[in-house]
């Protein structure tokens, strides 16, 4: 089947990204995507305690002011069943479901140099082509689960968190082991803890975690949201991370330290990622970092009563946001409960997984900790993984699976030498999981559908960076990262460290979104710098399906 356009994935960029195309340009537009249903994350993120730490009012598009208003959230951080009903709304509104194949698992996509057309098959062998493909894969929707030896021999369940049973999973009577404690595990726990026999938590390393603060949207509040568009949208654009508060202009060491303390525990009660926001220099200084830390360190030695626990619980070894900051409800106060444990696995690391358990092997010797459920809340192969989890081969069969053995190579996260007319949303080397991903994914989309109105518009057959600037921005991301605290957190996956044998590559782009934004209008305005766009081949391009609406 021949289209203009394929999009692969349809959560909010793909969603966005049909929507563009195919009703700006006027492009015939398909969009594949492998799960059931729309909501890319949220289709496959169902794992107890889920919710979206971005607040649902700018947790939202914001290209449409008529779309903003027309929806109401019912509680500060929506729950993934409400995310999927906002998207289901986007598509609804703008009739979407027509171009959309789901349960559609592209395994490979192959350049035609001769046709000029990207060939796409999915795993079923249904083949497509385009002139355009845009990946809209998202950046963590490759589970990670680690190879532990043992684990076929389990006899009990196990499920990882990012692909969780839309059944759900009834812990009710069951020992569970959670391996993990990001953002995610830091979610389930609490919530698996309500109804679980015994929960232990396999802790590798301990994490900071704030409040989150989660309450019911109030009628007052749904009406400042309603009435607040352009001031949101204003303040999410011009942020470093595209959430809608604004950072502090204030240095950690300029206040006193009664001062800073002031503001710690006012952003602690107020709860949210604006913890983050309370200094400006929060993720540039170390010694303005180490106040922070300390102050949430103390929290949790304040919250959890047995002193071993809570030793295991802060005793992190990263500075305070340097890997993403979870916020939490009761993560902490969990460890209370008298049917929860805790196994610091830098003492007693796991040895492996046997038909009833898990045995960890070390300080406390060996020991054997009985379990029916296991929950892998182990994170993702971030960035790349669903982008190689695709056979994708560019010009002459390279192979991007081979371009980026030793880690992404990008040009400002959107495009890859040697791929011509493929676009990446939110691609490694781009701001992506830094920010409140729906304010960067507009921002990619809106680029992407400027650009292509534009080739069309001018005959040119081809667009694709030149390798210079892709060494280039590769470089300017080490240098903006190495500017940061996130360079001192090795261990984080925005390195990649969470997968063993991937590249140790700082992936996403940490000069922040509004200056990123500021660069990409720039190169376009500037005649897209650093791309190369071959109009002499225009004459030879296949006949485009549809006409350009531009
Ligand atoms: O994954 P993670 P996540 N043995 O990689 C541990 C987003 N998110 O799913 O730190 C033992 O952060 C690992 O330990 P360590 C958000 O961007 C968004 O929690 O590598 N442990 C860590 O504790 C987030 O950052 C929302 O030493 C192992 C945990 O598993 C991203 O998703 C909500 C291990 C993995 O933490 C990923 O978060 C939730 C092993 N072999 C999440 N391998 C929103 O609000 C890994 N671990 C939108």
């Amino acid at each position: 089947m021949e289209f203009d356009a394929i999009v692969i994935g349809a959560g909010f960029a793909g969603l966005y990204q049909l929507h563009a195309l195919r009703d700006r340009l006027g492009l015939r537009v398909r969009v594949l995507e492998r799960g059931g249903d729309l909501g890319g994350t949220w289709y496959w993120n169902r794992y107890p305690g889920a919710r979206c730490d971005s607040e649902s009012h700018a947790y939202r598009f914001m290209f449409s002011r008529e779309l903003f208003e027309e929806w109401e959230s019912s509680e500060r951080y929506p729950a993934p069943a409400e995310i999927r009903a906002y998207l289901d709304f986007v598509a609804r509104k703008f009739d979407l479901r027509r171009d959309i194949q789901f349960g559609t698992h592209v395994a490979a996509a192959r350049y035609d140099e001769g046709a000029n057309r990207w060939r796409v098959e999915t795993e079923a062998g249904e083949r497509f082509s385009a002139v355009w493909l845009i990946t809209a894969v998202g950046c963590l929707s490759a589970a990670n689960v680690p190879d532990t030896p043992g684990l076929a021999d389990f006899k009990g369940r196990w499920y990882h968190t990012g692909k969780w049973p839309h059944h759900g999973v009834d812990f009710h009577g069951r020992r569970v082991g959670q391996i993990g404690t990001g953002s995610t595990g830091i979610q389930a726990a609490p919530v698996i803890a309500e109804t679980a026999l015994h929960l232990t938590v396999f802790q590798r390393t301990a994490n900071y975690s704030v409040p989150a603060c989660n309450r019911p949207l109030t009628p007052e509040l749904r009406q400042w949201v309603k009435s607040s568009f352009e001031e949101i949208r204003a303040t999410a654009r011009s942020t470093i991370n595209g959430h809608a508060f604004r950072i502090s202009e204030r240095n950690a060491l300029e206040a006193s330290p009664e001062e800073r303390q002031a503001v710690y525990e006012r952003a602690w009660a107020a709860g949210g990622l604006q913890f983050r926001a309370t200094f400006r220099d929060l993720l540039t200084s170390r010694a303005a970092n180490d106040t922070a830390a300390e102050f949430v360190k103390a929290r949790i030695r304040a919250i959890v009563k047995d002193p071993v626990t809570a030793d295991s619980l802060a005793d992190i070894d990263h500075p305070y946001a340097a890997k993403r900051p979870p916020i939490d409800t009761n993560y902490f106060e969990t460890f209370n409960r008298p049917n929860v444990s805790l196994v610091n696995l830098r003492k007693d690391p796991i040895e492996r997984i046997t038909p009833a358990g898990i045995r960890t092997q070390g300080s406390a010797g060996v020991r054997e900790h009985p379990l029916d459920i296991i929950v892998f809340a182990t994170g993702f192969d971030a960035l790349t993984g669903p982008l190689l989890a695709i056979d994708i081969l560019g010009r002459g069969g390279r192979s991007l699976r081979e371009d980026w053995k030793a880690g992404p190579q990008t040009y400002l996260g959107l495009q890859m030498a040697g791929y011509p007319n493929l676009f990446t949303i939110t691609g490694p080397g781009s701001p992506s999981v830094l920010t409140n991903m729906p304010v960067a994914i507009e921002q990619h989309v809106e680029w992407i559908t400027d650009c292509i109105a534009l080739l069309r518009k001018h005959g040119v057959h081809t667009i694709e960076p030149a390798e210079e600037a892709v060494t280039a921005w590769g470089e300017h991301v080490q240098e903006c990262a190495r500017a940061t605290l996130l360079w001192d957190a090795k261990h984080s996956w925005y390195f990649g460290a969470n997968v063993v044998g991937k590249p140790r590559v700082f992936m996403p782009y940490a000069g922040g979104l509004a200056r990123y934004a500021r660069h990409c209008a720039n190169i376009a305005a500037r005649g897209y710098e650093g791309f190369i766009m071959d109009r002499r081949r225009a004459a030879e391009a296949a006949t485009p399906v549809a006409q350009a609406g531009v």
